[in-house]
């Protein structure tokens, strides 16, 4: 197959809004610094569904969607010596090139070299290499993952011990990942600290996984807020302290001032993982006075904005956020892989639905049920 164009399956998004459709795609050879991968597992993740949905301002169509995804590589261009055929890999939609200034600035995750054309959803050449019915398909964040075979740049995808089970390693691509990372490394000055007291907004695969994280630095309390009460015992599970539904709480009662009584003053730190403004400005002003802090994860439709007053700030709450959980992909993704076959890093606990990519449709709307944490799509 090296060399040649690849005729296989793939879930293809034709329009905004609308079903996927399984549907037979040509898959051109990878160009210099560029790597084709066979898929083999792709988790869903509700990114996925807000480009779907329309929502999200960089999204375009007709697309080959998904970014949670494991596979081996099946061959590589010109110029690639990161990874070579026949290596498992998980699909990077941060990618690390390690030489822009993003890069180097030792601040970030994120990484510069190949974001616009990411963005418009073609390859750094300002190409696609997809196919279908005559007609150029779109890339989706790098990865494309909801096809047998992609392409990437070298630099979206990183090498893993071929010891890990993909159909585990493949959450470590997004939610997982994301999660945790916000916790351990995005949070603070390099990751929560001892004794503090957190709130997680949204007890998805994202808001456990900061759990989990919280767990892993040493968090004093862990109070989890979510409108679905079966959450509490996932979050539990996963190592909370506490659970509160914001739609039980007492008349007049806002959820920041019952985390802030729960707190002797407010938390510490505060994540949104539910991706809506209202929750992100309660998570605000949830923080203790002085030095509280809030990270966004959650992703907000095109036009939402986020507000409070500017007092919450000059008294000292701090607002951030991060993508991929402040996680350098090449670097750091590989140990995390490590934790997980350590017993160090949970992830099976996360899989809640199993679907063959026929049934990927399934997937999405299994997604949007309240019992579902991450569907694996068996490629
Ligand atoms: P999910 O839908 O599985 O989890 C969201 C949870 O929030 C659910 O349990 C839901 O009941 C709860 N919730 C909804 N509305 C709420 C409210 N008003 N108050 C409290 N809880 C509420 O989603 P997920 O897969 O965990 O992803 C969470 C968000 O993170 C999404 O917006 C997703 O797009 C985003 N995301 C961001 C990144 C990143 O890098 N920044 C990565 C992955 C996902
Ligand atoms: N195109 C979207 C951006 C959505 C977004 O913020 N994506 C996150 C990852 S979500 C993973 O599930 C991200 O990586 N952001 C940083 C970046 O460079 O995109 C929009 O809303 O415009
Ligand atoms: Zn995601």
């Amino acid at each position: 197959t090296e060399g040649q164009t690849i005729t296989c399956k793939a879930a293809v998004a034709w329009e905004a809004g609308k079903d996927l459709t399984i549907e037979d795609i040509e898959v051109a050879p990878p160009k210099a610094h560029e790597v084709r991968v066979q898929i083999y597992y792709t988790g869903v993740c509700h990114t996925d569904a807000y480009t779907l949905s329309g929502k999200d301002p960089e999204g375009a169509f007709p697309i080959v969607l998904g970014h949670e995804g494991a596979g081996i590589v099946e061959s590589v261009g010109e110029g690639v010596t990161n990874v070579k055929k026949g290596d498992n890999v998980v699909c990077l939609y941060t990618p690390e090139c390690k030489e822009c200034k993003f890069c180097k600035s030792g601040k970030t995750n994120l990484c510069g070299k190949i974001r616009a054309t990411q963005g418009k959803g073609v390859m750094p050449d300002g190409t696609s290499r997809f196919k279908c019915k005559g007609k150029e398909l779109l890339h989706f964040m790098g990865t494309s993952t909801f096809s047998q075979y992609t392409v990437v740049a070298d630099i979206s995808v990183v090498a893993i011990t071929d010891k890990a089970p993909m159909d585990r390693t493949c959450l470590l691509g997004c939610g997982i990942t994301t999660g945790y990372g916000a916790a351990v490394i995005s949070a603070g000055n390099g990751g929560i600290e001892k004794g503090s007291n957190v709130a997680v907004f949204g007890a998805g695969c994202v808001g456990l996984s900061v759990i989990q994280g919280a767990v892993k630095n040493g968090a004093a309390k862990i109070i989890v807020v979510d409108v679905n009460d079966a959450k509490k015992e996932w979050s539990t599970k996963f190592g909370a302290t506490d659970f509160v539904n914001p739609k039980e709480l007492k008349e007049g009662e806002t959820i920041q001032e019952r985390l802030v009584e729960m707190t002797d003053g407010g938390c510490d730190y505060t994540f949104d993982c539910t991706g809506n403004v209202h929750v992100m400005r309660s998570a605000l002003e949830a923080c203790h006075k002085g030095w509280g802090e809030s990270i966004i994860i959650g992703v907000a439709a095109a036009g939402q904005e986020i507000s409070t007053r500017p007092f919450q700030l000059v008294t000292g709450r701090r607002w951030k956020g991060c993508a991929f959980g402040g996680v350098k992909g090449r670097t750091q993704l590989p140990g995390l892989v490590d934790d997980y076959m350590n017993g160090k890093l949970k992830v099976d606990e996360f899989i809640t639905h199993r679907q063959p990519l026929s049934g990927i449709n399934t997937a999405f709307h299994d997604m949007h049920s309240g019992d579902c944490i991450r569907c694996v799509v068996d490629m």
